[in-house]
């Protein structure tokens, strides 16, 4: 009786799910269960930086219960860490997301979407293609190194902090205060907005 009941692979009046009707599910998944507010840092220094920004955007816009709210200007930047000259300079970008996937989730989805784009890890701070760092998520503070909240370099860094408060003058970063006053204390040397060049939200 149950097999009837559920139709079964077999059944010839089960029909496949429409993907319109999927999507529809996800979104519905996104609103219904307290999504959570997180920030992504998006940085890029190999092959074509700015394409890469905007599939990355558009690669966590397609992860069901991922939406993306608010896409910063690009900022061009000098390699942050390194001997100078050593490396392309950068575009840097910030996102700002609601998501119902808990850190641990988002944090491999963001691994994957720099696999996705060829992300290479062969030395700390190497040239990349991709890189794609939690900056923060709700309030949390946690000090695991495997996924550490708020980024544990995010207030010192204007190519993180800059973007960030362009979409959102009033935002916090936990446990450290106003991003406007921490943007006020670091060095802008090396960090310039593109103006001429334009990432967009997801169609
Ligand atoms: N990890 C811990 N917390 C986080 C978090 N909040 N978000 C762990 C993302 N990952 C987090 O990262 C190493 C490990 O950090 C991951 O396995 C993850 O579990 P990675 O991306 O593999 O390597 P990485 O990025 O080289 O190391 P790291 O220390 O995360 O580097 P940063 O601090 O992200 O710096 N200069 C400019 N101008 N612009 C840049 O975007 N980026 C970097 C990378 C250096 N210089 C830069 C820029
Ligand atoms: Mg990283």
């Amino acid at each position: 009786m149950t097999a009837s009941f559920t139709g079964g692979h077999s059944d010839p009046t089960v029909q496949p799910v429409p993907a319109s009707v999927v999507r529809q599910v996800d979104a519905a998944d996104t609103t219904l269960h307290n999504p959570k507010r997180a920030v992504i840092s998006l940085g890029a220094n190999l092959g074509n930086r700015l394409e890469t920004l905007q599939g990355a955007i558009d690669a966590l816009e397609d992860t069901p219960g991922v939406r993306v709210k608010a896409v910063s200007p690009v900022y061009e930047t000098e390699p942050w860490g390194v001997e100078p000259g050593s490396q392309p300079s950068y575009f840097n970008a910030v996102v700002l997301l609601k998501t119902t996937l808990p850190p641990s989730s988002l944090l491999e989805r963001a691994h994957a979407v720099e696999e996705a784009f060829h992300r290479v890890r062969d030395e700390r701070w190497g040239a990349r293609t991709l890189d794609v760092d939690i900056v923060a998520y709700a309030d949390v503070v946690s000090d695991d190194p495997h996924l550490t909240l708020p980024h544990p370099r995010a207030h010192e860094r204007a190519f993180v902090l800059a973007p960030w408060h362009d979409l959102d003058p009033e935002a916090r970063l936990p446990g450290r205060g106003a991003v406007a006053d921490l943007l006020d204390a670091v060095t802008h040397d090396g960090v310039t907005t593109r103006k001429d060049l334009e990432l967009h939200l997801p169609e």
